[in-house]
């Protein structure tokens, strides 16, 4: 251990890493960490792979809460820690960083939120029931899905893809005791060798959920409902197409830890899809696609008491693009190829209501039209060698932002006086990664650069509040690109019965992107504390380290451990926000005869690292442990599965980092799900 820490500059943050030194374990059996991926993207080396796939019941017999939201199974992997503002629309953040610092897609598309306030990751547009699994890749290997520092997550949709299956189907509902959480869902599919047709729909709808010591946390509650289709014909026998849509709408959702609730958050996400086995001969599994989405974030403070100043707070945020991706092989390489681009509106307003009717309303655009072009080209190649393998890749992208609306710019010119409508980039990625067998031990290590350009908010937004530091922020539009330069590390020891992994990751961030107070603007929102600008800081660092296990008891036990180490801090030695303190997870499993159960626990120490500047106040430690147990039984030729859980046994009132203003988490959870299928 001792020994590959030192392949990083020697730094004060990297001695907390002896900490993962101690052992722990983790338990997850929703993961399936694979070194070989899946489908179209067959040579991206993903670090992890999170089965989702609702409706297939071997797959649920593996999870431990089947119908779970898509939050709560991001949460479950390794790499992913979710920001949470509610018990809805929690925001993915990997290696410490969030939304803007990772590429986020669904099947391969580009889909970016309408809320200024970050109260709509798009991963809150899809659920369970549209996905087959989550792909995963740590810093630059995340860089096939787009610009990226901390890495990239696809969340691939669910098709039949041609698979003889005839028509089957399923129904599912779940309910869950703390916030009377109701789930109803279903799907029904078709498919043969010619043709398939996939529809599944899924309703969610939750009270109020009580934290620990029966604490009910107001404004709490949320309502979701969404449908897919998708389906594909085959034109000849290496030909075939296809088309997906998804409709997702959520309302009534209440963000306990904001000002403001949402009233409605809508996204139509639509896809036509070519399929080529073969090109020229040589190349192979080409995919192209064209896609459009659409999402509309209405933000509501109608239901909160003591409003002072009325707000309607609408956004909206619109992308077409389309990619095309190539495999192609020869000897030892194996390239793959990717061409992208998309091109994105951001819109979003702001009307203040004062409480004397008599006053003018006051209008701002909180992001000015922003438009968004982006064409990129990505390649990899990976060469295999005996007991040894290298990926090489890199992306190359065209970037440019223009300020489509006049008033907006000229409200933006009051700061910048001097900006230009239009601002280009060209940003790079390169990444080397190679792994190497010794006997039982897999060595895997890295080296890649990567840039990503401001986000709308970051570039062009207009007085956001932001509840967390009671700011207001404003974005710049001349900010510099912001680089990364990163290693990792990692040795994995592996024993059929028995595998241990110890790795590390260091980011070496350039222009790093945060808000700094402006002593010499003043609020716009009553009550907040000032202004910050997005500036560049002129480098950040970033540093985790995590130890791993899994052990066999027997062929029914199975036990998975986990503890981490984080570490982020500015140029001047500053903690960074929203930075995890150690954390672990540790859980036992079974499974036997179609009976599977699972004892767990999951926690973290003090955050002794955190930030007042940011908002931050220390958060205790803690730790939960949850229960659960399933059942399969057959009847006829058909499936039922039930699942039953407790979540949070000991009802410990907690919170961590990742809850903003410290929202208390949900107490005591029993849950219950049912799913029957017709095969
Ligand atoms: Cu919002």
């Amino acid at each position: 251990m001792k020994a590959f820490i030192s392949v990083f500059p020697s730094s004060g943050i990297l001695m907390g890493c002896l900490w993962c030194t101690i052992f722990c374990g983790i338990f997850t059996s929703q993961i399936y960490a694979q070194e070989t991926p899946v489908d179209s993207l067959k040579l991206i080396q993903l670090n992890e792979v999170i089965v989702i796939s609702a409706g297939k019941q071997l797959d649920h017999q593996k999870q431990r809460k089947p119908l779970s939201t898509l939050d709560e199974f991001l949460e479950s992997s390794r790499s992913i820690n979710m920001v949470k503002r509610g018990a809805y629309a929690w925001e993915p953040t990997m290696n410490d960083m969030a939304s803007e610092r990772l590429a986020i897609t669904i099947d391969g598309m580009q889909i970016f939120g309408a809320c200024t306030d970050k109260m709509d990751p798009i991963t809150s547009y899809v659920d369970v029931s549209n996905l087959s699994e989550a792909q995963i890749g740590s810093g630059q290997q995340g860089a096939a899905f787009g610009n990226t520092i901390g890495g990239g997550i696809n969340l691939k949709l669910d098709k039949s893809n041609f698979k003889p299956t005839g028509w089957n189907g399923s129904l599912e509902s779940a309910f869950e005791s703390n916030n009377a959480m109701r789930v109803f869902g279903g799907e029904l599919n078709y498919s043969d060798e010619k043709f398939y047709l996939n529809t599944d729909a899924i309703y969610r709808k939750a009270d109020n959920y009580y934290a620990g010591g029966d604490k009910e946390v107001n404004f709490s509650q949320f309502e979701k409902y969404n449908f897919s289709v998708n389906s594909g014909y085959k034109l000849t026998a290496d030909k075939s197409i296809s088309a997906t849509l998804i409709y997702d709408e959520a309302n009534d959702v209440g963000y306990p830890a904001l000002t403001m609730d949402v009233s409605l958050a809508r996204a139509v996400i639509g896809s036509v899809s070519f399929n080529q086995d073969t090109l020229l001969g040589n190349f192979t599994n080409w995919e192209s696609k064209v896609y459009y989405n659409n999402i509309k974030h209405i933000m509501d403070d109608t239901k909160r008491p003591d409003v002072l100043i009325h707000m309607d707070m609408p956004g909206w945020s619109e992308t077409a693009g389309f990619y095309s991706q190539l495999n192609f092989n020869k000897e030892k390489n194996h390239f793959f190829f990717k061409m992208d681009g998309f091109y994105n509106k951001s819109y979003a307003e702001m009307t203040m209501y004062p409480t004397n009717s008599n006053e003018p309303l006051m209008f701002m655009l909180t992001w000015p039209d922003v438009r968004t072009k982006d064409v990129g080209f990505y390649a990899e190649d990976h060469i295999s060698f005996e007991k040894s393998s290298l990926k090489l890749s890199t992306r190359l992208a065209y970037h440019s932002n223009t300020v489509a609306d006049d008033f907006g710019l000229n409200s933006l010119k009051i700061f910048y006086p001097e900006m230009d409508k239009t601002n280009t980039r060209f940003l790079k990625s390169f990444s080397a990664q190679y792994h190497k067998m010794l006997n039982d031990f897999h060595l895997n290590g890295g080296l890649s650069y990567g840039e990503r350009a401001p986000s709308v908010s970051e570039g062009y937004g207009f007085y956001l509040f932001n509840s967390f530091d009671n700011h207001d922020y404003i974005g710049d539009p001349d900010l510099n690109t912001e680089s990364s330069a990163d290693a990792n590390l990692s040795v994995t020891y592996k024993k059929p019965i028995f595998e241990i992994t110890a790795g590390a990751n260091y980011f070496h961030i350039f222009n790093y992107i945060i808000g700094v107070v402006d002593n010499s603007l003043s609020t716009m929102t009553i009550g907040a504390d000032g202004v910050k600008i997005y500036t560049n800081l002129d480098y950040a660092q970033l540093f985790n380290a995590s130890l791993s296990g899994r052990y066999n008891i027997s062929n029914a036990f199975k036990l998975m451990s986990q503890i981490s180490y984080h570490r982020g801090i500015d140029e001047g030695g500053e903690n960074l926000p929203l930075i995890s303190p150690l954390s672990y997870r540790s859980g036992l499993d079974f499974y036997k005869n179609q009976y599977s159960a699972s004892l767990s626990v999951e926690g973290a120490g003090e955050q002794t690292n955190y930030n007042p500047a940011y908002g931050e106040t220390k958060t205790a430690a803690y730790a939960t442990l949850s229960a659960s147990f399933g059942k399969r039984f057959f009847i006829n030729e058909n499936d039922l599965f039930v699942k039953a859980g407790i979540e949070n046994i000991l009802d410990t009132n907690y919170s961590s980092y990742t809850d903003w203003n410290n929202i208390p988490r949900m107490g005591r959870n029993f849950y219950l799900t049912v799913s029957y299928s017709v095969n």
